[in-house]
């Protein structure tokens, strides 16, 4: 089933969730290879969640600034591949909901435990801003917040869960969106984790 929550935003509540071990394997293999770690951001401050990627191009942040980089600084490698069982997922994610040739080159690992949030932010490091983002959810749920082209303006919430795929494109790629302090809780496969992934054409 097939939500339209925004413009060009489609929510597909557990489409992954018949995968989600052999998924989540897959991104342990990766965290075995490019380890979880914090990032600083610009300012000084340290994210609350532990991030790694896998694909050509990896997100990264320091105190100079956020960019895509094809190697790991923690590291020195290059980042480890999407695995295909990701990569299949995320592309017929996105035909699903009419981004036909999906093609992403990065693989964001997003981990959270208890207390870790994201603040409200646009992803615009990515050079093609036509190409979409698709993301998918393990593990604890999570409140996902989003609001409109602007800082101001009202923000909508909505619960995301274990298996849920979300895929942004067209006049929603730039809205502002973030999620909530995550509850304390066990997930019987993740325990008290949740495990956010997000594709994006890099470029
Ligand atoms: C809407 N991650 O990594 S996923 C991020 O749950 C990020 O970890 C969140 O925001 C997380 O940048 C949210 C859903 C999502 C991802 C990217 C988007 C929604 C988006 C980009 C544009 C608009
Ligand atoms: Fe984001």
């Amino acid at each position: 089933e097939r939500i339209a929550i925004a413009d060009s935003a489609w929510l597909f509540r557990g489409y992954a969730r018949a995968q989600a071990s052999e998924i989540v394997e897959a991104v342990r293999s990766v965290l075995r290879q490019a380890p979880l770690r914090q990032m600083q951001v610009p300012g000084g401050h340290w994210m609350s969640v532990r991030t790694s990627s896998c694909g050509d191009k990896g997100w990264v942040s320091d105190s100079r600034g956020y960019r895509y980089a094809c190697e790991d600084p923690l590291t020195g490698r290059a980042w480890p591949a999407i695995p295909p069982l990701l990569l299949e997922l995320a592309v017929s994610g996105a035909a699903r909901a009419g981004f036909a040739a999906f093609e992403p080159d990065a693989c964001l690992i997003n981990c959270y435990q208890p207390g870790a949030k994201m603040g409200l932010h646009q992803d615009r490091d990515e050079k093609d801003l036509d190409a979409p983002i698709v993301s998918l959810s393990f593990g604890l749920p999570a409140t996902f917040m989003f609001g409109g082209l602007t800082r101001r303006g009202s923000v909508k919430r909505f619960p995301l869960l274990h298996g849920d795929m979300l895929v942004w494109g067209g006049p929603s790629r730039m809205v502002y969106h973030g999620v909530a302090p995550l509850q304390a809780g066990e997930h019987p496969m993740l325990g008290a984790w949740r495990v956010n992934l997000t594709f994006r054409r890099a470029g």
